[in-house]
């Protein structure tokens, strides 16, 4: 689809402040293809650009998240499309690029493409019927978006290499208690744990939420001491924002902030 047409296999609403993105390719348990990749990727920039948008969540069926790249779209590719064609991985480092936060709302599934999907979330919330793993090894082939660098920077060498050699899959406790996901949640409940956490980001100042994110991932990118220097220069930034003055005042005289968001 072109950036203007209207997305087929997502849908795209917004809930006050949250701009929410469902992945809706049901039949294929939401695999991960060029045009799913396309339209998600176009989605998140017109959040990114909106002024009534604070925060944004990704989420797919009770079933799954997503099961991964599109197997069958996959299985006839050469060496030349995917590595002289970019194939497959061209359309995913528009998700990188998004400065405001982004929660995986994961139920089901989160496999292959869909558990790094997740992982290029900023943080991620999980049904208790939620299984992550990197089954690619089960294909012949090992993660290409990202798997074998953010899992073990979230779960460890150990555990990653587990889960990238024997191709299993890890459940939501595990994966809550290794540290890849910072909530689980009945599968009920995921939606409104979600919207609630993005309801309270996107209330927030919008300057301070950006610098918040890009600090932590310059944690989980580079050393402790350009992150800490990186965070002191925007810790002394945010007291140029209009945000900050109106946070601390509202805190002095026991009265809600209004952050002006724009
Ligand atoms: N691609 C295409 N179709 C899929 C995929 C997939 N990844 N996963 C499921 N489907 C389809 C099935 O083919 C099936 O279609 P149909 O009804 O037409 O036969 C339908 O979805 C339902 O699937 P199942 O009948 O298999 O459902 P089950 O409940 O029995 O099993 C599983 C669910 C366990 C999730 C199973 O479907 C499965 O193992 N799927 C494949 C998981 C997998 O291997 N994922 C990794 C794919 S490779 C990858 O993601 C590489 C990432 C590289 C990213 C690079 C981009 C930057």
């Amino acid at each position: 689809m072109s950036e203007t047409s209207t997305p087929e296999l997502i849908q795209v609403r917004t809930e006050g402040r949250v701009g929410i993105v469902t992945l809706n390719r049901p039949k294929q348990l939401n695999a991960l293809n060029d045009q799913l990749m396309n339209e998600l990727g176009a989605a998140l920039k017109a959040f990114d650009a909106d002024d009534g948008i604070g925060c944004m969540i990704i989420t797919g069926s009770e079933k799954a998240f997503a099961a991964g790249a599109d197997i069958g779209a996959m299985a006839t590719y050469s060496f030349a499309d995917v590595y002289k064609g970019d194939y497959i991985t061209r359309n995913w480092e528009t998700i990188r690029s998004i400065r405001k936060p982004i929660i995986a709302a994961v139920s089901g599934f989160a496999l292959g493409g869909g558990c790094e999907l997740a992982m290029m979330c900023d943080f991620i919330i999980a049904a208790d019927n939620a299984k992550f793993g990197q089954p690619e090894i089960k294909l012949g082939i090992i993660p290409g978006a990202g798997g074998t660098q953010r899992l073990p920077r979230a779960v460890g060498k150990a555990k990653a290499m587990d889960l990238a050699l024997t191709g299993r899959m890890m459940d939501a406790s595990e994966a809550e208690r290794s540290g890849l996901v910072s909530r689980v949640v009945p599968l009920d409940k995921l939606m409104d744990e979600a919207l609630g956490a993005a309801l309270q980001i996107s209330q927030f100042s919008q300057m301070a939420v950006m610098a918040a994110k890009e600090c932590v991932n310059r944690a989980y990118e580079g050393t402790l001491a350009d992150g800490v220097m990186f965070e002191r220069r925007l810790f002394h930034a945010l007291f140029a924002t209009e945000d900050q003055k109106e946070g601390m005042d509202a805190f002095v005289n026991k009265r809600a902030a209004n952050f002006k968001h724009a």
